[in-house]
C-alpha cells in the first residue's frame, strides 16, 4: 500500500505543476457504475464478442442482430448513473485551467457527470444515423424498433459509432491529438490499450514531452513505457489523486 501512496503523491505533485491536462478514459471507469468492459469476464453477449458484432459488415449481413446488441446495452446503460471516478474528473476540470477529457467511451457516463470538454472518440449510444440521408439524432427511447427507421426519409438507422474497421471522425480525433499534443500531464483511465488509434495517445504525449499517468485495475502493453502506472480501481485511485490537488 506504501507504493501506491507514494505514487499517487508523486502523481498529485506532477498534477499540481500542471496547467494543461489531457485525460483518456476506457470502459474500465464505467465498470464501478456497473457498465459491462469488453474484455472482462462480462466482455460477451449471448456468447458473441463485441468486436464480432460492432462491424459495419455485421450489421450488412445481419442488421437486427447488432440493433438486437445494441438495445440490450441501451437498456442495460439506462439507469446506470456516473460514478466516482467520472465525479472525480469533473473536479479536475474545475481546477485545472485547460482540461480535456477524450473518451473511447460511448456510455455518455462522463456527459451526465457535466464533462464539458469532452471528446468522444467512438461516439455515443444515445446519437443515431440514417444510413440513407445521414442525418444524426439524439434518441433515448428503449428499446428501439428492431429496425429503427429515419423519421425523415424512412432510411435504416444505425449507431452513430465507430465500428471496428471504420475510420474516427477526422475533426474529432485531430481535437483529441491537439489537446494530447499540447498537455503537462495525461492521464489514461480504464483502458486495455489495445485499441488504435486510442491507445497510441499515450505514446504521442511521451513523445512531446508530456508525463504519462496510467489508472488501471491491470498493466497494459503501454505501462512499462509511462512514468507511473497505478494499479487499482479508478472510482478509488482518481478520487485520491484529485483531493491531493484540493
Ligand atoms: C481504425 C464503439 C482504420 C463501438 C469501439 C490488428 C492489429 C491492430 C489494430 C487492428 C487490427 N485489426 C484492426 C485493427 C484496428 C482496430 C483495432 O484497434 N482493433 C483491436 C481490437 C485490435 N481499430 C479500428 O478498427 C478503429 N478504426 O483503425 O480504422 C482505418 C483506416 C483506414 C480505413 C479504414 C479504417 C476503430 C476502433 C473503434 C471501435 N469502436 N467502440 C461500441 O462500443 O459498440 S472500441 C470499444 O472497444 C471501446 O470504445 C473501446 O475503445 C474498446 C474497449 O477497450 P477499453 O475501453 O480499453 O475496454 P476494455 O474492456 O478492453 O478494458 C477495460 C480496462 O479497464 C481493462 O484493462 C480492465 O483491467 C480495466 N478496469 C476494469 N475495471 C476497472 C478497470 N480499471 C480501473 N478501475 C476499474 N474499476
Ligand atoms: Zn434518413
Amino acid at each position: 500500500m506504501a507504493a501506491i501512496a507514494a505514487d499517487l503523491q508523486q502523481a498529485g505533485l506532477w498534477l499540481t505543476e500542471s496547467k494543461r491536462v489531457a485525460a483518456l478514459t476506457g470502459a474500465g471507469i464505467s465498470a464501478e457504475s456497473g457498465v459491462p468492459t469488453f474484455r472482462g469476464k462480462d466482455g460477451l453477449w449471448q456468447g458473441f464478442k463485441a468486436t464480432d458484432l460492432a462491424t459495419p459488415q455485421a450489421f450488412a449481413r445481419d442488421p437486427k442482430l447488432v440493433w438486437n446488441f445494441y438495445n440490450w446495452r441501451r437498456e442495460l446503460l439506462a439507469p446506470l448513473q456516473p460514478n466516482p471516478a467520472h465525479k472525480a474528473l469533473i473536479r479536475l476540470e474545475e481546477k485545472i485551467p485547460q482540461f480535456s477529457l477524450i473518451t473511447q467511451n460511448i456510455d455518455d457516463l462522463h456527459r451526465r457527470a457535466g464533462s464539458k470538454n469532452l471528446v468522444e472518440l467512438h461516439g455515443n449510444i444515445w446519437m443515431v444515423r440514417c444510413t440513407r440521408c445521414h442525418l444524426v439524432s439524439r434518441n433515448e427511447e428503449v428499446p428501439l424498433p428492431e429496425l429503427p427507421a429515419c423519421e425523415e426519409c424512412g432510411g435504416l438507422l444505425r449507431p452513430h459509432v465507430v465500428w471496428f474497421g471504420e475510420q474516427l471522425d477526422p475533426t474529432i480525433l485531430d481535437k483529441a491529438v491537439a489537446a494530447i499534443r499540447s498537455c503537462d500531464i495525461m492521464l489514461v483511465i480504464g483502458t486495455s490499450a489495445l485499441v488504435q488509434p486510442a491507445a497510441s495517445l499515450a505514446i504521442v504525449a511521451k513523445e512531446q514531452g508530456a508525463r504519462v499517468v496510467e489508472i488501471n485495475l491491470e498493466p497494459t502493453p503501454y505501462s512499462h513505457k509511462l512514468d507511473l502506472a497505478l494499479q487499482g480501481k479508478a472510482g478509488v485511485l482518481l478520487p485520491q489523486l484529485v483531493e491531493r490537488l484540493e
